[in-house]
């Protein structure tokens, strides 16, 4: 039920808080956005509470530059926008803020239904600390956009060569056959610059908000797919650990130290088969296997002993663990995905929509307040 998120990131002082600010006509108002926080907008108390709890984990220091705001704006009735401190080159992110910015970012990209990663044209520093984040960024390159702001601070020949170098050094950090779209403008008040193209940069800003509109518009499919998606991670997650279990267990004697075996076989992941044993199972990608050194990192916090088999897991009326969630990626997301497509077309275009009933229906799989029910369907 919680409402589509859109996250801006990119390196400091790029002019992300004054886009925020100026999407939602904040400018001169006392709960503008300013510098240096992450600062989720529109979070409604109970949403709150249950969307962003799971930050605690990251410590007091990350929630003390933890804030949240409800604001009245149409746009926040529909989507939460968080805002986050820019990245800057050649400084250790961890010394700086005193929380691990790079863990929090990764649990927002996770999280974020739309990631806008915004640029400014006369600084154009791609540096290690970029490059992280789109490591970061891996997996999620369809929700991504890039910003190239402060468009109008640059001659329309200057801007062509920024977008040229732009794509240039953002090529390697992306992995996909179709690029990010770009949206060229200078997000804020202020009127653009004489001798600029502002004509272009008035459609563009039109263009972005239609993207907006279409994650709001897509939010149930789009929750659906991120499911799916996590529930493939952690099959594979339980998969590979399931291996590493068994493994100990038929290398471990009465004699042998548990200590020398697992690290042997933490060690040696290929020499025991892990990896192979895992891609024997159906539907799995090699793409999709975490790295084997994930897995030290995984075990030293989560002690191999304290894992029992897969296979404990199943219960003599309830069936296996795991096959639930092979049913579930295989059928039962896929077939919710469609229902709700269909569900969603037929409000957006009020093709069959004709009866109370359907309204109703169409009410209750959306989980929408009455007057948001869209209004085509009669
Ligand atoms: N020329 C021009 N300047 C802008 C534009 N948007 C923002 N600025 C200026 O850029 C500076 C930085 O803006 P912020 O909104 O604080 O940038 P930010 O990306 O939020 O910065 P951090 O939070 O520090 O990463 C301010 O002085 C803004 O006035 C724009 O569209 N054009
Ligand atoms: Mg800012």
């Amino acid at each position: 039920m919680s409402k589509p998120m859109v996250l801006f990131l990119g390196p400091w002082s790029v002019g992300k808080s004054t886009m925020i600010n100026y999407l939602l006509d904040l400018d001169d108002k006392h709960y503008q956005l300013y510098t240096g926080r992450f600062q989720p907008e529109s979070i409604m108390a109970t949403e709150g509470a249950r969307t962003f709890a799971s930050l605690e984990k990251f410590g007091q220091n990350f929630l003390e530059r933890f804030s949240g705001y409800e604001i009245p704006h149409r746009l926040l009735e529909r989507i939460t926008i968080v805002d986050t401190p820019g990245i800057i080159e050649n400084e250790a992110t961890a010394a700086r803020y005193g929380y691990p910015f790079n863990d929090v970012c990764q649990w927002f990209i996770d999280r974020a239904d739309l990631i806008l990663v915004a640029f400014d044209p006369t600084k154009l520093d791609v540096g290690l600390e970029l490059e992280m984040l789109f490591r970061q960024l891996k997996g999620r390159e369809s929700q991504i956009r890039i910003v190239l702001n402060k468009a109008d601070s640059l001659s329309t020949q200057e801007l062509m060569r920024v977008y040229g170098a732009l794509f240039w050094s953002l090529a390697p950090l992306i992995n996909v056959t179709e690029p990010p779209r770009v949206y060229v403008s200078s997000f804020w008040p202020r009127a653009f610059r004489v001798n600029t193209n502002s004509r272009l940069f008035l459609m563009e800003e039109t263009s972005l908000l239609d993207d907006l509109r279409q994650v709001i518009a897509n939010r149930m499919e789009n929750k659906i797919a991120f499911i799916r998606q996590h529930a493939i991670r952690v099959r594979i997650h339980a998969l590979v650990v399931d291996r590493y279990v068994q493994t100990f267990h038929a290398k471990s004697s009465f004699f042998s130290d548990p200590d020398e075996v697992f690290t042997e076989i933490v060690d040696n992941p290929e020499k025991f088969g892990i990896y192979k044993a895992v891609l024997s199972h159906n539907n799995i990608s090699k793409f999709d296997l975490p790295e084997p050194a994930a897995y030290y990192e995984f075990f030293a916090m989560n002690p191999i002993s304290q894992f029992r088999t897969l296979s404990h897991h199943c219960g003599f009326t309830g069936g296996c663990l795991l096959d639930k969630m092979e049913r579930a990626i295989a059928y039962e997301l896929p077939g919710l995905l469609t229902s709700v497509g269909n569900i969603a077309h037929r409000a957006r275009f009020g093709q069959t929509c004709s009866t109370v009933s359907c309204k109703l229906h169409v009410h209750r799989h959306f989980q929408l307040k009455p007057h948001t029910v869209p209004p085509k369907c009669p």
